[in-house]
């Protein structure tokens, strides 16, 4: 007896129902997913009630890459805006291996012990390749990462300085509307990173340890000069002499640069990350700038410019990336590369034929 339904592995035999080709768990799990996405104003009530999952959940969407989260991001952003701002923003640099992440436990853990809720974040270029170094930091941070007052965020990723600082400068409105009140922006030196840090806080310090009387040598001039506070870290056991040597060294150059128009002089200390000698008095510096800018003035003048400096670079930030990403420019590009390298074409000629297509097809 033939029975076609037995013929072929593609029959099935009667009786037995095709499974559905979609699986109805699958769909409910996904919906059940998508309802915990938050709408922009869940987000906005978390984070203004002080909540930290919100306020993550607001990082991820801003530093989210996918245009479809781009609005949500910024009615997040804006509605946060208005709560922002009440907050002091330290910047933080310093070569590997300094102790930034040490102090940053010691100096946080101090912070929250006077009170202030105190939020960590980074501006690191390069942890798209390393993954983010706060996030093996975290053990470093043991006991700030349990402080109820501390909040800490691995670094934004990104291929552009630039992206990565507009979100982390996102991420600080964030964190700010979310109560935290003292802003820690943490970069290692790499690239243009200091300048980027510098440029969305109010204080910049530098921590450095003392070395062979050298102390100068091979520290970019332009680093000093954006300097508040040098912290000369590890001042402890035997390199507590040292340290005090590379203070008088460091405070003789201090005085080299031309005044701040801060009105502020530089200043030095030294402690120790792991004894926490010199936490206090450091912060205790810090806190003296702040008197003094906000009496004088140039707290609030240094954001204004800030805010503008940040309007332009967004711009420019976002052009370039819309002009880069274009398919017919980018082969348009390639071929004029060609002739402007063979002479044929000269790079304002090629620049102007570039630009003028970027735009007719706007
Ligand atoms: N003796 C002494 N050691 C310290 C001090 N601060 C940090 N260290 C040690 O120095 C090493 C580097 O410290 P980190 O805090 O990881 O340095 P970092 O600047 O964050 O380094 P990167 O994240 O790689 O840029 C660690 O072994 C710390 O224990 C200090 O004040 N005294
Ligand atoms: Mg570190």
């Amino acid at each position: 007896m033939h029975n076609p339904n037995l013929t072929s592995s593609l029959n099935e035999r009667d009786g037995i129902a095709q499974p559905d080709s979609i699986s109805k768990q699958a769909i409910a799990h996904v919906t059940k997913l998508r309802k915990n996405q938050p709408s922009a104003e869940e987000l906005v009530d978390g984070i203004l009630a002080g909540n930290k999952t919100a306020l993550s959940r607001a990082i991820t969407l801003v530093e989210s890459t996918n245009t479809a989260h781009l609005e949500k991001a910024n009615t997040v952003i804006a509605q946060c805006l208005p709560h922002a701002n009440k907050s002091v923003r330290i910047g933080i640099t310093g070569v590997p291996g300094v102790g930034k992440s040490t102090f940053i436990e010691a100096f946080g853990k101090h912070l929250t012990g006077l009170g202030k809720k105190v939020a960590v974040l980074a501006v690191d270029p390069s942890s798209s390749l390393s993954h983010g170094s706060i996030l093996g930091d975290k053990t470093r941070m043991e006991e700030l990462v349990k402080d109820e007052n501390a909040y800490i965020r691995p670094s934004a990723s990104g291929d552009t300085l630039g992206g990565v600082a507009r979100k982390t400068r996102e991420a600080i409105i964030l964190c700010e509307a979310c109560g935290f009140d003292t802003i820690i922006i943490e970069t290692v030196g790499v690239g243009q990173s200091e300048t980027a840090v510098h440029s969305m806080v109010d204080f910049f310090l530098l921590l450095k340890i003392s070395g062979a009387g050298d102390e100068l040598q091979g520290i970019k001039r332009g680093i000093m000069e954006m300097a508040d506070l040098i912290v000369i870290n590890k001042a402890d056991g035997d390199n507590i002499k040292k340290a005090g040597l590379a203070k008088t060294e460091f405070n003789r150059a201090l005085h080299l640069f031309p005044a701040k128009q801060s009105g502020w002089q530089p200043k030095v200390t030294t402690c120790s990350s792991i004894t926490h000698e010199g936490i206090a008095e450091t912060w205790q510096t810090i806190s003296e700038y702040f008197t003094l800018s906000k009496n004088n003035g140039f707290f609030n003048i240094r954001r204004s410019e800030q805010n503008s400096y940040w309007l332009t670079e967004t711009i420019n930030e976002q052009l370039k990336a819309n002009f880069y990403s274009r398919e017919d420019i980018a082969k348009l590009l390639e071929a004029n590369k060609k002739a402007v390298q063979n002479s044929e074409l000269s790079p304002f000629a090629a620049a102007a034929i570039l630009l003028e297509r970027y735009f007719a097809d706007k």
